[in-house]
């Protein structure tokens, strides 16, 4: 019975993949993208077939997709690293980074490990003070808590309270609920240009801006995203995370695993199941795991393609400033 079941979902899976190779040289999903970006509406069933066809296809139509409508020329390539710069000058003479300046030798390298790897770190920081001021006044703003310590998935609040939280997570909407360094973040552009050219994509739409803290638990949170997943949240996207706090082993780091973003290099067996979470031994198998523990202020820019999670809080918490810049405005909410 269970080699039947077998038989059955490896047809299927076969079946799947071999429509969605039709879907993308009928060109119709190169029309449907079209039709969302002219629109803004992602209809839900399609993104569902989304899923689908990058679970089957191993991530490989996503990235044709990508490269037929989204990748920027050579030419384009080299202007976006000089903007990139220029905004981060901005950003720097307001007094927000510390740490080396950014250079066209330094973002080279920083592209070359961001493809390899789906992962890298900045090698200057947020400002201690202004992670501080960040920390100090989300902590007032209204927010929701996740995963209720009295077993309500999500609850809203009108003041979050760090000191004693209602749930593991505690999250506040900035583009909702801004902040005078958060302004000052996302007004110097510096983040979205960063994205564009790490994706080497024409352009990066902001789809989320978000502070959040993970406090401790006995098991790893669902709602807190601690089991190893990938995101699917457009074509192509890029997501910034800057620690607002010192995060240690201890203190819930976020882990990925590298290389784990490319196509075709997700294990066909974990992705056959569908778009579930998995288990740490699983993943690993997939790449070289990396757990990023380090001091507050640092900044880690991912392809959240990659097998990644937050890892369990077991002391303290870990609070997180987290952007996502997307190349399409297709989106997995509606
Ligand atoms: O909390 C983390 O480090 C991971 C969160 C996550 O999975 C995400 O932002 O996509
Ligand atoms: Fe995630």
């Amino acid at each position: 019975m269970g080699n039947i079941n077998n038989l059955k979902s490896n047809i299927s899976h076969a079946v799947i993949k071999w429509m969605s190779y039709v879907l993308y040289h009928s060109r119709f999903l190169h029309y449907m993208l079209y039709k969302i970006d002219k629109h803004g509406v992602t209809p839900e069933k399609f993104h569902q077939v989304l899923v689908r066809i990058y679970t089957s296809t191993n991530g490989v139509i996503y990235d044709k997709l990508f490269t037929d409508l989204e990748k920027v020329t050579t030419e384009e390539a080299l202007a976006l690293r000089d903007r990139v710069i220029a905004s981060f000058e901005v950003l720097r003479v307001k007094g927000h980074i510390v740490g080396q300046d950014l250079t066209r030798e330094i973002l080279d390298s920083l592209l070359v490990e961001y493809q390899q790897t789906g992962y890298t770190v900045l090698p200057f920081k947020l400002e201690k003070r202004s992670c501080d001021q960040i920390v100090d006044d989300v902590s007032k703003k209204p927010g929701v808590y996740r995963d209720c310590f009295d077993g309500e998935r999500i609850k809203s609040v009108e003041c979050l309270d760090i000191e004693s939280p209602q749930g593991v997570i505690a999250q506040v909407d900035i583009l909702d609920h801004s902040t005078d360094v958060t302004d000052d973040v996302l007004e110097s552009e510096f983040f979205e240009i960063l994205a564009e050219f790490l994706m080497q994509s024409r352009r990066a739409l902001l789809t989320i801006a978000t502070v959040w803290w993970s406090f401790p638990t006995k098991n790893p949170s669902s709602e807190g995203a601690q089991k190893y997943h990938f995101d699917l949240d457009g074509l192509k996207w890029s997501k910034v995370f800057i620690y607002l706090t010192d995060v240690t082993v201890d203190s819930g780091p976020h882990s990925a695993i590298l290389g784990s973003h490319m196509p075709r290099k997700k294990s066909s067996h974990l992705l056959s199941r569908g778009y579930v979470r998995v288990e740490d031994s699983e993943a690993t198998n997939d790449g070289n795991e990396k757990t990023f523990v380090d001091s507050k202020g640092t900044i880690i820019l991912g392809d959240t393609k990659c097998w990644h999670k937050g890892s369990m809080v077991k002391n303290n918490n870990r609070a997180i400033f987290q952007l996502e810049y997307s190349c399409h405005p297709i989106s997995s909410r509606f």
